[in-house]
């Protein structure tokens, strides 16, 4: 098998969330998503380029991917003939950081590489599940009665753990108003940075809710000290912004920073790093679960191949499409079971069709890209 990689389409769309999402470093109502689609002899592979809309998350955002797949990523992967879409990662390895965008280049051809292998995604990707595990992530709320009838809503339906977002002020009251209505229930918490290691003393009165986690206290570029913090802690911590590639797992595991990985396949720079986390993470014997983006179905049907592979042994943050989009982009849309399950497709390829005239209807600018004539 071979693909070269004839042209690239960067879309971006514009979609409304269902309800707003805020976690400590902002609110969202409306996502701003770069798609990309990988043309190889006529084959077309999907990808979702999972930056926030400004540079928050992480350093990326809507603006700098469009940039930099534009000017440094399709031209580094144009034209040529790739046997796998691994191959894609060593011809854009020149550019340094920009891991969502770069993901989003590669993913689309692992699309296209399973496609035209005829076979499914998780199959090519080395996964075994055929149902993965879901769980939500609820985000701060206007009142802490919202929150408890999202959770009552989201358990109700099913879903196998709860994540809710904490930050300075919305952290202890919450957590005690859900506990003291769901003693039993499997709870996380996620901080998304919101913490410093003076508020250790603060940090440890968590531990009294019995948390099977909690996501990313301190700074988001740091190892070393949740190291630190997670010697004073019984509660597992888990890493999530702070690890980039592999390296990154594998100093966390050494140190003891985190007893849980959170991999986010567009975080990492595309599935070839995502699996190299999940193996570093597996031979030190620490769990990983599937974090999300507020992804469209696309980047949702890459997060369920994914979430296939063996050691994703925790419920994950991919969830049904309804609880983000009126209309998601792909059909089937994502359905979750009433026992919290996403039954893996089994079509070539992504496993969904992608709604291309939804997908013209949302988009508010489109370029394609051609090889440079040389
Ligand atoms: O930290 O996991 C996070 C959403 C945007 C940015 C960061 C995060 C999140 C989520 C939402 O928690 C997960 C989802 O439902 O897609
Ligand atoms: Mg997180």
């Amino acid at each position: 098998m071979t693909m070269k990689v004839e042209a690239i389409t960067l879309r971006e769309i514009q979609m409304p969330l269902v309800h707003f999402f805020e976690t400590s470093f902002g609110r969202t109502y409306n996502r701003r998503i770069v798609l990309l689609t990988a043309h190889c002899d006529g084959a077309d592979g999907w990808g979702e380029c999972v930056a926030g809309e400004g540079p928050f998350y992480s350093s990326e955002g809507t603006e700098t991917v469009w940039a930099t797949i534009k000017n440094y990523l399709a031209p580094a992967v144009l034209g040529r003939t790739l046997t796998s879409a691994r191959e894609s990662v060593s011809l854009m390895a020149r550019v340094r950081g920009h891991r969502m965008a770069k993901a989003a280049v590669e993913n689309a051809l692992w699309d296209v590489e399973a496609q035209r292998t005829r076979q499914p995604l998780w199959n090519l990707l080395g996964g075994t599940r055929r149902e993965v595990a879901c769980g939500v992530s609820i985000g701060i709320q206007e009142s802490i009665e919202n929150l408890l009838e999202q959770i009552h809503t989201e358990l109700a339906a099913g879903y196998l753990r709860i994540k809710v977002k904490v930050k300075p002020g919305w952290d202890l009251n919450v957590l005690e108003r859900i506990r003291s209505c769901w003693p039993d229930i499997t709870l996380s918490c996620d901080a998304n940075s919101a913490y410093s290691l003076d508020e250790v003393e603060h940090l440890r009165k968590f531990e009294q809710f019995n948390l099977l986690m909690i996501e990313q206290p301190l700074w988001d570029d740091d190892i070393y000290y949740h190291a630190r913090l997670q010697l004073e802690l019984q509660t597992s911590i888990c890493l999530d912004e702070s690890i980039r590639h592999a390296r990154d797992a594998a100093f966390a595991v050494d140190v003891g920073a985190c007893r849980i990985v959170n991999i986010k396949v567009g975080r990492v720079g595309g599935f070839t790093e995502a699996k190299k986390v999940h193996d570093v993470c597996q031979a030190g014997g620490v769990p990983v679960w599937c974090g999300g983006m507020l992804e469209t179905g696309i980047g949702r049907a890459h997060n369920i191949a994914l979430s296939t592979l063996e050691n994703f042994r925790l419920p994950g943050d991919v969830s049904a499409s309804k609880r983000y989009w009126k209309e998601d982009i792909i059909e089937p849309e994502v359905e979750v079971s009433r026992h919290g399950m996403i039954s893996v497709p089994d079509a070539p390829g992504l496993g969904y069709r992608v709604r291309k005239e939804l997908v013209d209807k949302l988009t508010v600018r489109k370029e394609m890209i051609w090889p440079e004539t040389r």
